[in-house]
């Protein structure tokens, strides 16, 4: 009933150590801890959007305010010093974060280059789904076109086959997501470089998968680039956009929609169209966007040359009326973040170290500069500091990926290797369906009326005793 994992044992069999023992570890808490409080609930969080409400479990990262994303314990700094790289490459391979992510250990590069391969094998998309791509229309948004990709997958799910026999036990549901997942990690690469070549090169076609290279390189080669600054950039992207903890649009959508034991497929189809929203992932496409904007602003009265304008004055005219028009400054301010986002660090650096003269990273710079003191002023936004998205998009122009309405794809591929792999956990756990208690506003108000009179009659009770 399992499928032959042909190499992949060594995961399969680590996997099948530490994941029963996990469960069997929560069962054991959850009897003797479950009826524990960890928080409390108020009228605003219902309304808020659930911010700070500890509902969910997810196993594989944690989100401090302060500190950003920890992939099981590890911070993003700390994984680009210790996961293996690419060959010639200084940045981290998204296939150490998977293995990470799947196991919570540090792979070896043995074990890396296992997944690699294993990952190149799996990459073959069915017709059907070819053929769907290459009959979108161009103007159909490339998220738009990723998303129904993935949900045409569905074709494909052998956890679906499986929970269709109805002799698969729960305790074989992990295995079968992570068949799903994983094949579904290596084919987004390949559904994305099709979108990006039929998109803007004229269908050009993608080539074929090397099973000599890694995820990252396959990626970068099958939509034209073969320059290994964007490829290890590629790499370094994937790793730092895949996992966010898992209450974000994507992360909590793909659990939801995976807790209906709807196949990987689909509950990854789903998570796409959240983060193909302006607030969460679209927002590195709005980020460049923004800055061309103002680019031509500046540029207005000198002939194109923006740079001659560029000084803090003239940019922060240019964030006031942003806002004044009331907009948000996008790549910046976070759900849970307080601080500068590590992964926007991580970018910073890398355009340190690779782009130090470029125009576009002296634009995003000033603008750190600049916009914090502004949203603080402006006195709304409870984080004023820049967020993964304010970076990413200037690191990919400078290597000639100039197709800003592509950006989200590239956080598309990536997202999955993080929440796909929560999914297996969930899974492995067995999780049950979602299904929060939602309240309308009468009753909310009743109910808050009960509790202050219940709360009188207390006091007045106390009185006499
Ligand atoms: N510019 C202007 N106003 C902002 C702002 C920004 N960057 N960030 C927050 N605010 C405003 C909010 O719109 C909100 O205003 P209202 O009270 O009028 O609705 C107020 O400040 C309070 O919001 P918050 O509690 O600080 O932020 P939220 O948790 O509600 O939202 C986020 C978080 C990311 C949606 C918001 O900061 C934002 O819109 N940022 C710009 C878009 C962006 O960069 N998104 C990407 C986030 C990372 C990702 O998911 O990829």
């Amino acid at each position: 009933m399992i499928p032959q994992q042909n190499g992949l044992e060594p995961l399969y069999e680590r996997l099948r150590e530490i994941l029963p023992k996990h469960a069997q570890d929560v069962k054991e808490f959850r009897e003797a801890h479950g009826g524990e409080a960890i928080g409390i609930l108020t009228v605003d969080m219902a309304y808020g959007g659930m911010r700070g409400i500890k509902g969910m479990v997810s196993e594989t990262s944690v989100l401090d305010a302060d500190e950003g994303i920890r992939f099981q314990g590890h911070t993003l700094l700390e994984l680009q010093e210790t996961l293996p790289r690419g060959p010639g490459g200084q940045e981290p391979l998204p296939e150490g974060a998977l293995w990470l992510l799947l196991t919570g250990e540090l792979p070896t590069q043995k074990e890396t280059t296992l997944l690699s391969k294993d990952l190149a094998r799996r990459a073959e998309l069915p017709h059907h789904v070819e053929q769907m791509l290459n009959n979108f229309p161009k103007e159909l948004h490339p998220m738009a076109q990723l998303s129904a990709a993935v949900t045409a997958l569905h074709s494909e799910s052998k956890f679906a086959k499986a929970y269709a026999t109805g002799d698969t036990p729960k305790s074989k549901y992990w295995e079968l997501t992570l068949e799903d997942s994983l094949d579904l990690i290596a084919k987004l690469p390949v559904i994305a470089a099709m979108i990006y070549n039929n998109v803007f090169h004229n269908g050009r076609p993608i080539g074929k998968i090397d099973p000599e290279k890694d995820l990252g390189a396959n990626f970068a080669n099958m939509m034209g680039f073969t320059d290994e600054g964007f490829v290890d950039l590629l790499r370094l992207y994937l790793v730092i956009h895949a996992d966010h903890e898992g209450g974000n649009v994507s992360a909590h959508t793909t659990h939801l929609v995976g807790s209906a034991l709807s196949d990987p497929y689909l509950a990854y189809g789903a998570a796409l169209n959240g983060l193909a929203g302006p607030l969460h992932g679209l927002a590195n496409q709005e980020v460049l966007s923004w800055l061309t904007k103002i680019k031509a602003r500046l540029g207005e009265k000198n002939g194109g040359n923006w740079q001659e304008n560029l000084n803090k004055k003239s940019l922060s005219d240019e964030v006031w009326n942003t806002l004044n028009s009331g907009q948000v400054i996008p790549g910046y301010g976070h759900a849970v973040l307080r601080k500068t986002d590590p992964r926007y660090t991580c970018q910073r650096e890398f355009a340190l170290k690779h782009m130090p003269d470029s125009d576009d990273f002296k634009l995003v710079s000033m603008l750190y500069e600049v916009v914090p003191d502004i949203l603080l002023k402006h006195g709304k936004a409870k984080n004023p500091w820049p967020n993964v998205d304010a970076h990413s998009g200037i690191l990919l122009q400078h290597y000639g990926m100039t197709e800003m309405n592509f950006y989200t794809v590239l956080f598309g591929v990536s997202r999955a290797i993080g929440v796909l792999t929560s999914l297996v956990w969930s899974r492995s756990m067995g999780l049950p369906l979602e299904r929060p208690k939602s309240m309308s506003t009468p009753g909310l108000k009743a109910f808050v009326a009960a509790a202050r009179s219940e709360l009188k009659e207390k006091q007045q009770r106390s009185k006499y005793m």
